[in-house]
């Protein structure tokens, strides 16, 4: 039952492009993302796509409006799937078409066609789109050009959750669509009551503390002045009711509650993993030593840090730490439950991009029993790899993962485990049982670190001590959207730019060098790839040495900047 054309132009007409013709939105890293003035036609058309795929499978999807990292004037969205997962990767091309289409009729019309056919429920019919959005602004004004969409194509129900997280979101539309949700209530009670239980759980399970019980841990939170701020309070409500009482105490800094308070700005897990900075707020001489963390805008990246006591210096536990630890505590679960084999059987793999640092996947290849692979970046990518394994742990160093499991697979591999630990068994399934299965999720990642801390008996310096980083540089170069066009990096590992190969020669050439000075033993690594966020270059460099990664760095950051001055001069030509 799809509205008249006539309706139809009233609508598209309704919700216009910036200008025309509008700039070409291409589908990035995470969805479109862009100056939210030129959105708006883009968001009512993702809301129509949404429906579609709504009332085509007959399921609940989900629509966040966020820019996440991005400054605040950006915005942008993320499509989630009927599985609570990112848009199918198919359906991006799609999705783009559309969004882009000159005439949006025809457009539609086109669309139709290809949703048609599509695999799904054959005359579908209900369906519901769940419609979220981070703290930005413009994000009222996007979700209502979002919702208007989705009314267009007729969708049983429209649920607007309002102020969640991107984690929450992506949990509650798989939750819509399990077993037995008919009737349940939509909200974010179910997302606490989920991740909250399943910590209560697993420190159920821990060895009984000495008792009095010690005084509950104190863990600083930078919230990135964004919606994360939100929910740091009602998940302490639920920890205080589940386990009263709370064995953490969560303080929360850049709540976004002062007039000066900007969302990114010097605060969040970006500034803070990129620039190696303690964020706003954070008294580096009162709070030396603390354990601290910093999530992103839209709360699907976290970091660890702990202030080092001198001007804004920190030790950052980032997401390759993080992915360590897991993996540690995973490891230690394993050989509890099984002593001979530790886990031998099991399928326990690690997944990380060209961005871990190369101490990271050093430490981790040396663990035993467990697969270490490189994928491009973009947690779409890492979700895809990570699920081949039985227990399939992704992290992006920016702070991006989690910890997918099995769990028919690990009870067939206990099932066979002679004379195993039940009470192990149960330790390990709980553990697991904290991390979000649809996204990375800084809240319960928050959670799932605290856990493995306090069963590997490990404080803040011992974790940060697992390893320790090779010096690493993260810089980008403003550069214009069709000169980053021209950059192709590896389709597979984004190691290398297949194209232009002149920059990817003076990339070689200034590493190689590099090497060549220092001698025998000198390691240094760097690559240049374009984001799909921004309308940056990034240029990552690592070396044996913090002076050498400076230098590096430096040199090929003045490459890139020259670069796009060519390509600036050959078009004025
Ligand atoms: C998004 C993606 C991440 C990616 C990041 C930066 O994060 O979800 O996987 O690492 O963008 O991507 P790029 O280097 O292409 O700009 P977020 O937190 O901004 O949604």
């Amino acid at each position: 039952h799809h509205p008249s054309d006539a309706d139809l132009q009233a609508a598209f007409s309704g919700h216009p492009p910036s200008s025309s013709p509008p700039p070409p939105l291409p589908y990035g890293t995470a969805g479109f993302r862009a100056n939210s003035a030129v959105l708006l036609h883009a968001m009512h058309r993702c809301g129509i796509f949404a429906a579609l795929r709504a009332v085509k499978t007959n399921q609940t999807v989900g629509a966040m409006v966020t820019a996440s990292h991005n400054v605040e004037p950006d915005n942008g969205i993320k499509l989630v799937d009927p599985t609570g997962g990112m848009l199918e990767q198919s359906m991006e091309p799609i999705l783009t078409e559309f969004v882009n289409a000159d005439d949006a009729v025809q457009g539609l019309r086109r669309l139709l066609e290809k949703i048609e056919a599509q695999p799904g429920v054959a005359n579908g019919g209900g369906g519901r789109v769940v419609v979220g959005q981070d703290t930005r602004q413009s994000s009222e004004r996007l979700v209502k050009a979002v919702k208007d969409g989705a009314q267009l194509m007729g969708v049983e129900s429209i649920v607007d959750l309002g102020e969640v997280t991107t984690p929450q979101l992506h949990f509650i539309v798989q939750q819509c669509n399990a077993a037995g949700a008919e009737g349940r209530r939509i909200g974010e009670s179910v997302y606490f009551e989920h991740f909250g239980g399943a910590f209560a759980r697993f420190w159920s399970l821990l060895p009984p503390s000495p008792s009095p019980a010690p005084a509950p841990s104190s863990l600083y939170v930078d919230a990135a002045n964004g919606v994360g701020a939100l929910k740091i309070a009602p998940l302490g409500e639920h920890l205080s009711a589940t386990l009263s009482p709370s064995p953490l105490s969560l303080s929360l800094l850049n709540d976004g509650t002062q007039p000066t308070d900007q969302l990114n700005e010097e605060c969040g897990a970006e500034y803070v993993q990129k620039m190696q900075r303690l964020p706003r707020g954070f008294d580096a001489a009162e709070m030396v030593g603390k354990r601290c963390c910093s999530m992103d805008g839209d709360a699907d990246r976290l970091v660890y840090f702990s202030p080092g006591g001198e001007s804004d210096h920190l030790i950052l536990c980032d997401g390759d730490k993080m992915a360590a630890l897991y993996c540690t505590a995973i490891q230690r679960m394993l050989a509890e439950i099984d002593l001979q084999d530790k886990g031998k059987g099991l399928r326990v793999g690690v997944v990380q991009t060209a961005y871990a640092n190369g101490a990271s996947t050093a430490f981790l290849d040396q663990l035993p029993h467990v697969d270490v692979r490189c994928v491009k970046t973009g947690v779409k990518h890492l979700h895809r790899a990570a699920e081949e394994y039985d227990v399939g742990v992704y992290f992006e160093a920016n702070g991006h993962g989690t910890v997918l499991v099995k769990r028919e697979r690990l009870g067939e591999w206990a099932s066979v485990v002679e004379g195993r630990d039940e009470r192990a068994y149960e330790r390990l399934v709980a553990f697991l049982g904290i991390f979000n299965q649809t996204t990375g999720d800084a809240l319960a990642d928050l959670l799932a670190t605290e856990a493995a801390l306090k069963y590997l008996n490990m404080s803040f310096a011992d974790w940060a001590a697992l390893y320790t980083e090779l010096p690493c540089r993260q810089t980008k170069v403003a550069l214009p959207r069709w000169v980053l066009n021209r950059l192709q990096p590896h389709p597979e590992h984004e190691k290398t730019l297949t194209q232009p190969t002149e920059l990817q020669a003076s990339v070689d050439t200034a590493v190689s060098s590099l090497i060549a000075q220092h001698g025998d033993g000198y390691s240094a690594r760097a690559f240049i790839r374009p984001s799909g966020t921004e309308d940056v270059c990034r240029l990552y460099v690592e070396a044996t040495t913090a002076e050498g990664a400076d230098r590096l760095s430096d040199e090929l950051k003045a490459k890139i900047s020259q670069f796009g001055a060519q390509m600036a001069k050959s078009v004025m030509k």
